[in-house]
């Protein structure tokens, strides 16, 4: 048996403060919304408390990870002043770092609001725009903590008014490569990076299917990969179905996604995904790392 030799990639996740990356089931991420327009959970969990408490919620149904945002990324959807973004995602990560041990994400563009959110006990960056704004990059090198790029194109004021690709799965794919080696060439650890396909953002109903349909192409890029379908317009296009009745949708497309390959799935579900998965697992094979 051969050794590994002293320039073999670290295994996955082999860094400090990226533990919970390596668990071998796939990781269930809740979302919670601290925006007054989401599409889902618009304003619902905008006061601090009850972002708090539904954090809490998420936590109390079996969430690996909570995934906290203050700028809505629906089509349409401007960004908020800075300061805004800070006073809503702030205070929440503080409180819910205090009250659990669960990881917390930041889903934000913007260095200021990672370095702040970090600051008060975020574990995570997830950033739509795969750390091309600017200082993001810079920030998230500083941070050390794990990033998720995702692929977007365009801008969410106008992504969905004419979505265009040649070949979307190769194109996404590509696009995370380049952000993955961006990344590792400004500092950040490929053990700490996920990549993420970005269902819904600029992309047609028949682009999410090709992406979902052909998600193990993105298990070869070398890091964990995020799906994030939740009560998507894809899963009201396919079954017909508003908003608040797209649960078996969702979940339909979150055990096709770990079947594919996906390491985490972010979604608004958290214990019915949960016993899907448990149901997954109880019939599959463990899979490697
Ligand atoms: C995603 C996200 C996603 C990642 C949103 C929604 C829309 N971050 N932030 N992946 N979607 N990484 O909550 O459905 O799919 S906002």
């Amino acid at each position: 048996m051969t050794m590994p030799s002293s320039t073999s990639v670290r295994p996955l996740a082999d860094a400090p403060g990226a533990a919970f990356l390596r668990s071998p089931r796939p990781l269930v991420c809740g979302i919670l919304n601290v925006t007054p327009d989401s599409f889902s959970d618009g304003g619902r969990f905008n006061d601090p408390e009850r972002a708090v408490a539904h954090g809490l919620d998420l936590v109390e149904q079996g969430a690996d990870l909570i995934d906290i945002g203050g700028e809505s990324t629906r089509p349409g959807a401007q960004p908020p002043p800075v300061d805004e973004e800070l006073n809503r995602v702030v205070p929440v990560v503080e409180r819910l770092a205090r009250l659990t041990e669960v990881p917390l994400s930041v889903d934000t563009s913007r260095p200021e609001v990672m370095r702040e959110a970090v600051r008060v006990g975020a574990g995570m960056i997830n950033d739509v725009r795969a750390l091309r704004a600017p200082g993001a990059l810079a920030a998230a090198v500083e941070l050390g903590v794990p990033v998720c790029l995702m692929h977007m194109q365009g801008e969410p004021d106008t992504m969905q008014r004419s979505p265009h690709y040649g070949d979307v799965v190769a194109e996404v794919r590509s696009f995370l490569a380049e952000r993955m080696s961006a990344a590792e060439g400004a500092g950040v650890s490929r053990a700490l990076t996920v990549v993420d396909s970005g269902f819904g953002f600029g992309k047609t109903l028949a682009h999410n299917v090709a992406l979902l349909a052909e998600l193990q192409q993105f298990t070869t890029l070398g890091a964990r990969l995020m799906v994030g379908v939740s009560r998507k317009g894809m899963i009201g296009a396919i079954t017909g179905r508003p908003v608040e009745q797209r649960l078996a949708g969702s979940i339909s497309a979150a055990v096709l996604a770990v079947q594919h390959g996906a390491h985490l799935l972010r979604v608004h579900d958290v214990a019915a995904t949960r016993d899907a998965l448990a149901v997954l697992a109880a019939v599959a094979k463990p899979r490697e790392g």
